[in-house]
């Protein structure tokens, strides 16, 4: 993918230190980090420590970070990659602190979740790039360890795990894995049986790259369906890269469900979003459409459209337009104020940040208001989540083109922000997704 190798260039890249290494026959090792990694940052916050929208000392919820990073080359730049680094970020007696666990199996983690398999302790489920590896990691006394859920070599150009959700989509009461790879377009239900891991491989499409998996129930008929971001692969040429969005029902036959639900013509989209964002009790499918730019010049810019059971795969409605930008990876839903109406974010590569809310008419298009323009990366990882449990929700941003972790709380209607979490050399990694995890679960104390 020429993409990744360009953007490496422009971004750059560095070694941070602290890099504890392990594969499947010894245990991974984690180090905590002292100084220039984890500490608070206090910077955009002098005020007392009862201002409104300040830190907790302590937090029982905290984030899963995952990374790909990079050492620096002959150059100076940060091209070389470094095995895939995920960071265990919990805040406990008023300090913040980044438990980091790398594997060598992979050089990028596109995803960590927390994951309980039925009957077994929850551990940390993550999808890694080159290799391809899905895993499940569990801390001991001797540090984090990983079970190989899935690894597969695809035969393609790329080898990537790129996407999971969690859900039960086979109606079996267990949850399942659902799963995206680059290049070769497999989606996949990763299912727990007896015997250990079943995977049923839904789809498999050459020259084709999957981004994005959600699931939901848009026809409310009790179903889970799954729906997936398939397009041409990623390139930098300019112009348009044709993809759609896809559903499939595996109780409706699997593979042979497989419906567009998305047309996007020359367009495509690397992010979805399945909920109830409207609250009327249905699900929804938003669908990010990238923009096109051809030299220099945005002709068409980002699109956030909405799509209900019986829209029109040509006829998603648009809600909101980016202007000027051609990127957003990331749109997450969540309740700002905790009036029990949700809002959406949306993360723009280039033009900061936008906060959708619905009007009177959801089908309509939607109130936006800038959040910060002041932040920004290629993937721009965002999401929404409740870690102080005040019933509204943060939202926590990497700004990986300032690498800084920023969480924004609203007070009084507007978005304030704080960093809590930077790196010496913003270059030296790319944020790929940010999770809400217990801290039990992330310090194992
Ligand atoms: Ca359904
Ligand atoms: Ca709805
Ligand atoms: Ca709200
Ligand atoms: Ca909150």
């Amino acid at each position: 993918m020429k993409r990744t190798a360009i953007l490496l260039v422009a971004l750059g890249l560095a070694a941070t230190g602290f890099v504890a290494c392990g594969d499947d026959d010894e245990p991974e090792q984690t180090e905590t980090e002292t100084e220039t990694e984890a500490e608070t940052e206090t910077e955009t916050e002098t005020e007392p420590e009862t201002e409104p929208g300040e830190v907790p000392a302590d937090l029982d919820q905290g984030l899963l970070v995952v990374y790909s990073p990079f050492e620096r080359d002959d150059q100076g730049r940060y091209t070389r990659p470094l095995p895939a680094r995920m960071e265990l970020l919990s805040r406990k007696d008023g300090e913040w602190r980044a438990d980091v666990v790398t594997d060598e199996d992979s050089n990028v983690f596109h995803k960590a979740m927390v994951f309980q398999p039925e009957g077994q302790e929850p551990g940390i489920l993550t999808v890694g790039g080159t290799g391809a590896h899905v895993k499940l990691w569990r801390q001991s006394d001797t540090g984090w360890s990983a079970e190989t859920i899935w690894t597969e070599e695809f035969g393609g150009e790329r080898n990537r795990m790129r996407d999971v959700e969690i859900g039960d989509v086979t109606g079996d009461g267990k949850d399942d894995l659902v799963i995206a790879t680059h290049d070769q377009g497999v989606v996949a239900v990763v299912s727990q049986t007896d015997e250990g891991w079943n995977v049923d491989r839904l789809d498999r499409r050459e020259n084709t790259f999957v981004h994005e998996i959600e699931l939901g129930d848009l026809n409310g008929d009790g179903k889970m369906e799954i729906y997936a971001t398939p397009s041409e692969p990623n390139h930098m040429g300019g112009g348009g890269q044709s993809g759609e969005v896809v559903r499939y029902v595996p109780q409706d036959g699997g593979a042979s469900s497989r419906t567009v639900v998305a047309e996007l013509g020359n367009r495509h989209a690397k992010e979805i979003w399945v909920g109830d964002v409207d609250g009327d009790g249905t699900d929804e499918l938003y669908v990010s459409v990238e923009g096109i730019q051809e030299d220099g010049e945005v002709s068409e810019s980002v699109e956030i459209r909405r799509y209900t059971a019986d829209t029109p795969p040509g006829e998603g409605v648009v809600i909101a337009t980016i202007e000027g930008d051609t990127l957003t990876r990331f749109i997450t839903v969540g309740d700002v104020d905790g009036d029990g109406k949700k809002e959406m974010a949306v993360a723009s590569f280039s033009k900061g940040l936008w906060l959708l809310r619905p009007g009177s008419d959801p089908a309509g298009e939607w109130g936006k208001e800038s959040i910060d323009r002041d932040s920004g990366g290629f993937e721009h990882a965002s999401v929404f989540a409740d870690l102080d449990g005040d019933g509204s929700s943060e939202l926590y941003v990497a700004s990986d083109n300032d690498g800084e972790l920023r969480r924004y709380v609203w007070i009084d209607g507007r978005a304030r922000r704080q960093t809590i979490h930077r790196r010496a050399e913003a270059r030296s990694m790319m944020t790929w997704n940010l999770m809400p995890a217990p801290r039990s679960l992330l310090r194992g104390e």
